[in-house]
C-alpha cells in the first residue's frame, strides 16, 4: 500500500472541504452535477433519481469527516468497541444525515430554488429494512448515539440483498412480498471496500499436526469451502460534531476464479450453482423474531458475520501491533443477542490456530473482550443448534466449543462437586445434543446484560440463575433507549421548534434537558401551542392512513395506537377484545362518558406464524364491520396500517394520543416503541412489563394508565388459570365472546377464528389474555374520560415528553461505555 506523506493527506482534506461547501449554492451545484452529469437525468425526473443525486451530494459532505474519523481512530492507541449484530434496522438516511450535518435548511432551500420539494424527495427513499423489529432498530439507535458521543464504535452486520418482507393486506390477510431494497442500482450511502475482503470457511474437516520444527501440536481446518466476505461501509454521522462512524456490512461472494477445476472438467453448471449457493448466504434476512431454529442457512449467516468481522479486527490490530498481549486492553465486542455468539469460539480459533497463542492466554483475551446482551425471555427464542449441523458446517469451531464446555463443566464440578443435575443443566451441549448459544455467550463473556431493569432481574432469578450463582459479577442491566435525533428532532419538526423556542436546543444532545418543560405543563398558552402541534401531527397521520387504507379518521378522536410485531405475548388480541367491547357498547346504546376513538394497529407477522396471521385477519374483519356500520360513525374507527416499518413510525408516533404497551407481564424484555411514543407526548396504557415499569416511574403513576397482573401474579396463577371463570364474572366479556363466537366478524368465513377463540379459552393460554380483560377495559375507560378533559390530557402529554429524558440511547451508550467498554471519546476536528 502506498504510504502518503502527512502534508499531502492534509492538503487532500483541505481540498475536499473546499469543494463540499455546506451552503445552499454549493449543495444546489453539486446536486445538479450528480443528477445531470453523473446520472444523466434532469430535475424533472422521478423523485427517486432526485433522492439519489441529493444523497450523493450529502455523502460527499460526510466523506471528509468520515475519513478523518477513521484516521483519528486508527492512528493512535485507542480502545475501540465493535457491535456485532445480525440486524441493523436503519430505515431511511437522507433526512437523518442532513439533520446531523446541520444542513437541513440549506438543502431544503437548494431544492426550493429548483422548484423541488425536499420532503417529497426524502419520501422516495426506501427503508433499509435490515432487521425484524426492536433488536435491529436498537442497534441503529446505538450507532447514532455512539457517533454523537464521539465513541470509537464500529458496527458489523450483514448486507442482505432482501430485507424485511413487504406486507400487503389482501382480503384482510397478510401477503408477503420480497423487499429488494437495493433496487436495480446501489444504495447511495454505501461504499464498497473490496480491499478489506475476508475469506470465511465452511465444511471440510479438522486435522491435528505436530509441527516438525517446533514439535507443537497445531490444528488445520482442511478441504473447506471458502467464501469471500466483501465489506460495504455505511457512514454514521454524529450530531453536528464532525464525527462519522462506520457500519460495515458484509456481502457474500464466491471466490474469484472459484472452482476452476470443475470448470475445466466441464461442470460449468455445477460451478455456477456453487457460486449462487455462496451468494445465498447474505441473500435474505430471516423474517422471524422468535423461533426458526435449526435452519442451516441461518447458522451460516451467523458464522459468516462473526468470522469476517473478527478477522477484520485482528488484521487491523496486526497493522499497528506486535502480538496479542494488549489486545483485550484495546478491543471490546458487544454481542447483540446470541445471534453472533459464535464469536466466542471463532476468536479462540483465530487466536489459537492462526496466531499460535496458548489456550489459557487466548481464553483470557476472549472473555475479557466479549460481552453479551440478552433481548428475550421467551424460551422458543433461545437459540440452539444441533451438533450434527456443526459437524457438517463448522467442524473446527465445534471442537473448540467442546473444549470450552469441558473446561467449564470442570469448574462447575469444582464448585458443586455432588451436583450432577446442575452440571447437566449448565452444559453448553444439552442432552439432545444441541449447542446452547446463550450458554456459550455467557461462559465466554465478562458481562451479561438485560435491556430493562425488570428483564435483567428476571434473567438472574430465572433463565440464567445457575450462571448468576457462579458469576454474579457478570450480570448487569442496561435499560434501552431511542435516539432523540431521529425519534423527536427529525420525525416531529413542529414539536422540535416548539421545544427549541421554549427550552433551547440542548436537549438534542442532552435529553435530560427536557425536564425543563415541566413548569410549562400547566401554562395555558403553552398547552395551546402543544395542542396545535399534536393536532397537526394527527392530521399528517390521518392523511397517510387515508392514502394507505382509504379509511378517514376524525382528527378530534383519540388516536389509540398499537404498532409492533404481531405476537401472542404482545397481546394485540386483548386490544381487539376492547375494540369489540366498545362496538358492543355502541350497539346497545351504552354511551355514558363516551370518547370517540380511532384504534390503529400495525405490524408484521412472521410468515410461518399461523396464529399471528389469524390475528391480523381478525383485526381487519373487525375493522370492516365497525367502519361500515352506520350506527358507529365517528364514535369508533379501526384501521390496520399495512407494511409497518421505521419510516411509518416516524409519522405514527408524533400523531399518537394513547400508546398501547399491553404484553403479559414478564414477557416483553423492554420495548422501545413505548419510549418513542412517550417522547412524542403520547400517554401509555400498559402492564408492568419491560421498560414500562421505568416509564411509569419516570412520569409518575398519575400520568400513566396501569392495569393487569404483575409478573409474580402471572406465574402464581398459571397452574390454576381458569379463563371460563373470568367470562362468568364479567358480562362485558360475555358480550364480547358472544359476538366473536357467533361469527359476527366472519359471517362468510365460518370457523375462521376458531383457533383464536380456542387459545383464549384454554387454561394453558400462556398469555392469559382473559385474566387482564376486566382491568384493561376499566383502565381504558379511565383513559377515555381523561381525554374528555383536554387541558388535563395535554398537561399529562407535556409531562410525558418532559420525563422521557432517560430514554435516550445517549444515556444507554454512556452506561455501556462506563461499565463495559471503557472507551475514551475522541474528538474529530477539521478546524486547522
Ligand atoms: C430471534 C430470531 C430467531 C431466529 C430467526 C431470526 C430471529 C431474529 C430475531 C430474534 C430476536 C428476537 C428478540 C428481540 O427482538 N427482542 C426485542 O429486543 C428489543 C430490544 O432490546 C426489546 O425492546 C424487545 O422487548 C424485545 O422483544
Amino acid at each position: 500500500m502506498a504510504s502518503v506523506n502527512e502534508a499531502v493527506r492534509l492538503e487532500c482534506i483541505a481540498d475536499m472541504l473546499q469543494h463540499t461547501g455546506l451552503d445552499r449554492e454549493s449543495i444546489e451545484t453539486d446536486f445538479l452535477r450528480y443528477l445531470c452529469h453523473f446520472m444523466g437525468r434532469n430535475p424533472g425526473s422521478e423523485d427517486y433519481y432526485l433522492f439519489k443525486a441529493l444523497s450523493y451530494t450529502t455523502r460527499d459532505r460526510l466523506m471528509t469527516y468520515w475519513k478523518e474519523t477513521w484516521h483519528a481512530y486508527n492512528n493512535q492507541n485507542l480502545k475501540k468497541a465493535y457491535y456485532l449484530s445480525m440486524e441493523f434496522l436503519i430505515g431511511r438516511s437522507l433526512s437523518n444525515n442532513l439533520l446531523n450535518l446541520g444542513i437541513e435548511h440549506e438543502a431544503a432551500e437548494a431544492m426550493h430554488d429548483l422548484t423541488l420539494s425536499l420532503e417529497e424527495i426524502e419520501d422516495s427513499e426506501r427503508d433499509a429494512g435490515l432487521g425484524n423489529g426492536g433488536l435491529g432498530r436498537l442497534a441503529a439507535c446505538f450507532m447514532d448515539s455512539c457517533a454523537t458521543l464521539q465513541l470509537p464504535v464500529m458496527g458489523y452486520g450483514l448486507r442482505y440483498e432482501y430485507g424485511m418482507f413487504r406486507q400487503r393486506i389482501q382480503n384482510g390477510f397478510q401477503v408477503e412480498e420480497p423487499d429488494h431494497w437495493l433496487g436495480t442500482g446501489q444504495y447511495p450511502w454505501e461504499v464498497m471496500r473490496s480491499e478489506y475482503t475476508r475469506v470465511v470457511k465452511f465444511g471440510g474437516a479438522s486435522r491435528q499436526y505436530t509441527d516438525p520444527h517446533s514439535g507443537q501440536l497445531t490444528v488445520h481446518w482442511e478441504n473447506a469451502e471458502e467464501i469471500q466476505a466483501i465489506p460495504f461501509d455505511v457512514p454514521i454521522p454524529g450530531y453536528k460534531n464532525q464525527t462519522v462512524n462506520t457500519l460495515r456490512l458484509w456481502s457474500a461472494s464466491a471466490q474469484e476464479g472459484f472452482n476452476l477445476t470443475e470448470f475445466n472438467a466441464g461442470s460449468y453448471h455445477e460451478a455456477i450453482a456453487k457460486k449462487s449457493e455462496a451468494e445465498n448466504i447474505t441473500m435474505v434476512l430471516y423474517p422471524n423474531d422468535s423461533s426458526e431454529n435449526g435452519k442451516e442457512l441461518r447458522l451460516k449467516q451467523q458464522y459468516f458475520l462473526v468470522s469476517a468481522s473478527l478477522q477484520d479486527v485482528i488484521a487491523q490490530w496486526k497493522k499497528h501491533n506486535d502480538g496479542f498481549s494488549r489486545f483485550a486492553e484495546y478491543n471490546a465486542f458487544q454481542l447483540n443477542d446470541t445471534h453472533p455468539s459464535l464469536a466466542v469460539a471463532e476468536l479462540m480459533r483465530l487466536l489459537v490456530d492462526k496466531e499460535g497463542i496458548k489456550w489459557d492466554e487466548a481464553w483470557k483475551i476472549t472473555t475479557q473482550t466479549m460481552a453479551y446482551t440478552n433481548h428475550t425471555l421467551l424460551p422458543e427464542a433461545l437459540e440452539k443448534w444441533p451438533v450434527s449441523l456443526f459437524e457438517r458446517l463448522l467442524p473446527r469451531p465445534l471442537e473448540i466449543i467442546y473444549e470450552i464446555n469441558r473446561r467449564f463443566l470442570m469448574q462447575v464440578a469444582m464448585k458443586w462437586p455432588a451436583d450432577l443435575q446442575r452440571q447437566r443443566r449448565m452444559s453448553i451441549i444439552d442432552e439432545h445434543n444441541n449447542v446452547s448459544m446463550a450458554y456459550l455467550a455467557i461462559v465466554g463473556s465478562h458481562s451479561v446484560n438485560g435491556v430493562a431493569e425488570l428483564h435483567s432481574n428476571l434473567l438472574k432469578e430465572g433463565l440464567f440463575h445457575d450462571f448468576y450463582e457462579i458469576w454474579p459479577e457478570k450480570f448487569n442491566n442496561k435499560t434501552n433507549g431511542v435516539t432523540q435525533r431521529r425519534w423527536l428532532a427529525m420525525c416531529n419538526p413542529e414539536l422540535r421548534e416548539l421545544l427549541n423556542d421554549t427550552i433551547g436546543e440542548e436537549w438534542i444532545t442532552d435529553l435530560s434537558q427536557l425536564s425543563n418543560l415541566k413548569p410549562y405543563a400547566t401554562d395555558a398558552g403553552f398547552q395551546n401551542k402543544w395542542a396545535i402541534v399534536k393536532r397537526n401531527n394527527k392530521k399528517r397521520l390521518a392523511g397517510l392512513i387515508k392514502k394507505q387504507t382509504g379509511v378517514e379518521l376524525n382528527v378530534d378522536s383519540m388516536f389509540d395506537v398499537q404498532v409492533k410485531r404481531i405476537h401472542e405475548y404482545k397481546r394485540q388480541l386483548l386490544n381487539v377484545l376492547h375494540v369489540i367491547h366498545l362496538y358492543s357498547r355502541i350497539k346497545r346504546g351504552d354511551m355514558e362518558n363516551w370518547t370517540n376513538r380511532s384504534v390503529i394497529f400495525g405490524g408484521k407477522a412472521a410468515p410461518g406464524y399461523a396464529m399471528a396471521k389469524q390475528i391480523i385477519k381478525l383485526i381487519n374483519n373487525v375493522a370492516e364491520v365497525v367502519n361500515s356500520d352506520p350506527d358507529v360513525g365517528d364514535k369508533l374507527k379501526v384501521v390496520f396500517f399495512p407494511n409497518y416499518r421505521v419510516s411509518a413510525m416516524e409519522v405514527i408516533c408524533p400523531g399518537t394520543d394513547l400508546s398501547e404497551q399491553i404484553s403479559t407481564a414478564g414477557k416483553e424484555a423492554s420495548g422501545t416503541g413505548n419510549m418513542k411514543f412517550m417522547m412524542n407526548g403520547a400517554l401509555t396504557i400498559g402492564t408492568l412489563d419491560g421498560a414500562n415499569v421505568e416509564i411509569r416511574e419516570a412520569v409518575g403513576p398519575e400520568n400513566f394508565f396501569l392495569f393487569g397482573l404483575h409478573t409474580p401474579e402471572v406465574e402464581a396463577l398459571r397452574p390454576h388459570y381458569n379463563p371460563q371463570g373470568y367470562i362468568d364474572q364479567c358480562y362485558e366479556l360475555q358480550a364480547v365472546m358472544g359476538l366473536l363466537e357467533s361469527g359476527h366478524f366472519n359471517q362468510f368465513e365460518p370457523g375462521l377464528f376458531d383457533d383464536i377463540i380456542h387459545s383464549m379459552r384454554s387454561p394453558n393460554d400462556p398469555w392469559m389474555t382473559l385474566a387482564d380483560f376486566h382491568a384493561y377495559i376499566t383502565e381504558q375507560q379511565i383513559a377515555a374520560s381523561a381525554y374528555l378533559n383536554q387541558s388535563e390530557w395535554i398537561k399529562m402529554s407535556i409531562l410525558n415528553t418532559a420525563c422521557s429524558g432517560i430514554f435516550s440511547t445517549d444515556r444507554t451508550m454512556q452506561e455501556y461505555n462506563k461499565d463495559i467498554w471503557k472507551l475514551t471519546p475522541v474528538s474529530v476536528s477539521l478546524e486547522e
